[in-house]
């Protein structure tokens, strides 16, 4: 299907009815859905659908630069690019294909790019959707250059929450994290799960591969597993920064909470022809 750009989209269905959509602009999640329907990611009311700016909500992915920390635009120029459908993708593993409903997408460094990033590369990404909804981003990132190269990366994910003060985050007890509200300085995690009650914009280093992001009212449990990514940005804006946000609405802060799967302390270093994975697969099941 073609978006209102004309830019093409993809849409996964599993046999049960559960979906996601997937632009070719910046390969970038813009909806993932239960079998009934129920949208699990955030879209701004106000995003603007707008190439190359990426659309405020889904899972933009920041690569080869996370936020503002290099020479290149904020969190890297992928989400703002075109990618293409690869047809004829080098075989992943076949538990990654076994029952799923998914599309490979690709991206390469192109003559422009260069400029910016003098790094050849090839970004592949599978999207997947199994059979009981989950979704599931492969991240396969080869340096097809003379000279190793170091990149950062994140799956920047908006995830659609109830009330942000019913929710808590639990996997990132005791680690330390840069708060990007004080200058990146580093702290350390003392309290037990994560609640919100003003902005938060923070990396958590080296966490577990499992994190639980629980919506009380919602009465429902968002799980992130991950490989290869370990790190986790968690932002929320709040009230003052959302206002300062023109793709974002004054209320919104209060229906999205971003925890993204990600590797950002350590960047990334590749050799000529050597290749990188990083997995990063979203559930949500009924809670208590
Ligand atoms: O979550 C980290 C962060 O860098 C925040 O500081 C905020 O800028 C957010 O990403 C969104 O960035 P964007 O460029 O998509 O507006």
């Amino acid at each position: 299907t073609k978006d209102r750009n004309g830019i093409g989209q993809v849409v996964l269905r599993n046999p049960r009815g559960a979906s996601a959509r997937i632009s070719l602009h910046g390969g970038q999640v813009l909806s993932w859905r239960t079998d009934r329907g129920e949208e699990l990611l955030f879209t701004s009311t106000k995003a603007i659908f707008k190439p190359p700016h990426a659309v405020r909500g889904g899972i933009p992915i920041c690569f080869p630069q996370f936020g503002n920390r290099g020479s290149l635009e904020q969190h890297g120029f992928a989400r703002n690019k075109i990618w293409v459908i690869d047809d004829n993708p080098p075989p992943l593993h076949p538990s990654d294909s076994l029952g799923k409903t998914y599309v490979d997408l690709l991206l390469k460094s192109s003559e422009e790019d260069l400029k910016t990033w003098p790094h050849s590369f090839e970004f592949r990404l599978r999207v997947s959707l199994a059979a009981d909804g989950y979704l599931t981003m492969i991240s396969r990132i080869r340096n097809i250059n003379c000279k190793p190269f170091s990149f950062s990366i994140a799956y920047h994910t908006y995830f659609s929450i109830s009330d942000i003060s019913e929710v808590r985050i639990e996997g990132l007890e005791t680690l330390d994290y840069l708060d990007n509200l004080c200058q990146k300085e580093r702290f350390t995690e003392q309290g037990d799960a994560l609640t919100f009650e003003s902005e938060v914009d923070r990396v958590y280093l080296n966490s577990k591969d499992v994190i639980a992001i629980f919506d009380h009212e919602r009465k429902r449990t968002f799980t992130i597993r991950k490989e290869g990514l370990p790190d986790v940005v968690v932002w929320n804006p709040w009230e003052k920064k959302s206002k300062s946000m023109v793709d974002f609405g004054d209320e919104e802060f209060k229906q999205m909470l971003c925890v993204d799967g990600a590797a950002i302390e350590k960047p990334i270093t590749l050799k000529p022809g050597e290749e990188w994975t990083g997995r990063l697969e979203l559930s949500v099941v009924p809670s208590s």
